[in-house]
């Protein structure tokens, strides 16, 4: 089939209004920020949006072209706070690189009180996959094509959860030991489960997530301290976490405003 598209507009509207008009990356504000015409946000939520990331330019630009318009579709008062790491760590460190984000977004703007923890590789499908918090830790990448859409093991906490920031802080964050592939979320179900928080998840008919193709190599990636990290992680859980982050191995290089995130690059230096 041949399609035709027609479109009229007013003889007064130029193309390059036009082209803003119809921009729905328009009305983000510096940093990633964005929030509903006349402060008319579907929730009494505001939500920090927080991607861990490191390698993968590549995704961060399908992510956020996606994720604005998707957001926003949801009527949410939002930001996205981008977390990257650099410095002699060669592994992802992702839970010290959460409690940073968790840390540098409250400095730049007190009132956020819902977190989502973001994998940068998964693109949500169904605008109904609500972005905001529960009464309880909420782990909405339920189904992702990768796995047939079934989720792999009951008390999966990774990928895309969300936490209140009155959760996180009794969590006290994720672990910052973890380093490599694997493990920091399970921590976090272990942490949450020793407070008697129960793990709550959306209707998995519209918690349907694309994971974008990369080539990560099993091997010299995965973490092969974390199963010892685990089995003796609840007994750190009250110090290790958001309560000793100064003490961790890490240092903020500089947080900027971009057209559409705030981007917070993180020094992590190796563990002697
Ligand atoms: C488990 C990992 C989790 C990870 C999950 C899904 O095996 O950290 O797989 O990973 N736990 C351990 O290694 C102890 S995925 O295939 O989506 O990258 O989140």
């Amino acid at each position: 089939m041949k399609v035709a598209v027609l479109v009229t507009t007013s003889s007064k509207m130029d193309p390059e209004t036009l082209h803003k008009t119809l921009n729905p990356y328009r009305n983000v504000r510096a940093g990633g920020k964005w929030s509903p015409a006349g402060n008319r946000s579907s929730s009494s939520e505001k939500v920090a949006i927080l991607v861990t990331y490191k390698d993968r330019e590549e995704h961060l630009k399908i992510f956020l072209r996606h994720m604005h318009p998707f957001l926003q579709r949801q009527g949410l008062d939002y930001a996205i706070y981008v977390i990257e790491q650099h410095g002699e760590e060669q592994k992802f460190c992702k839970g010290l690189l959460y409690n940073v984000g968790f840390t540098e977004a409250l400095k730049d703007d007190p009132t956020y009180n819902c977190f989502i923890f973001h994998d940068v590789d998964l693109i949500p499908e169904d605008v109904r996959n609500l972005y905001t918090c529960r009464k309880s830790p909420f782990h909405l990448s339920v189904a992702i094509d990768k796995f047939e859409y079934k989720l792999p093991y009951v008390t999966l906490f990774g990928g895309v959860s969300a936490l209140t920031k009155a959760h996180y802080e009794l969590l006290n964050g994720y672990s910052n030991l973890y380093c490599g592939w694997g493990g920091e979320d399970d921590d976090m179900t272990r942490r949450m489960f020793k407070h008697k928080l129960r793990l709550s998840r959306p209707d998995k008919d519209f918690a349907r997530y694309k994971m974008l193709a990369h080539s990560r190599n099993r091997t010299t990636d995965d973490n092969p301290a974390r199963y010892y990290l685990l089995s003796t992680g609840v007994s750190r859980a009250d110090t290790d976490g958001l309560t000793d982050l100064q003490a961790a191995n890490y240092s903020v290089t500089s947080v900027t405003h971009k057209e559409l995130y705030t981007h917070i690059l993180v020094n992590i230096t190796k563990r002697r």
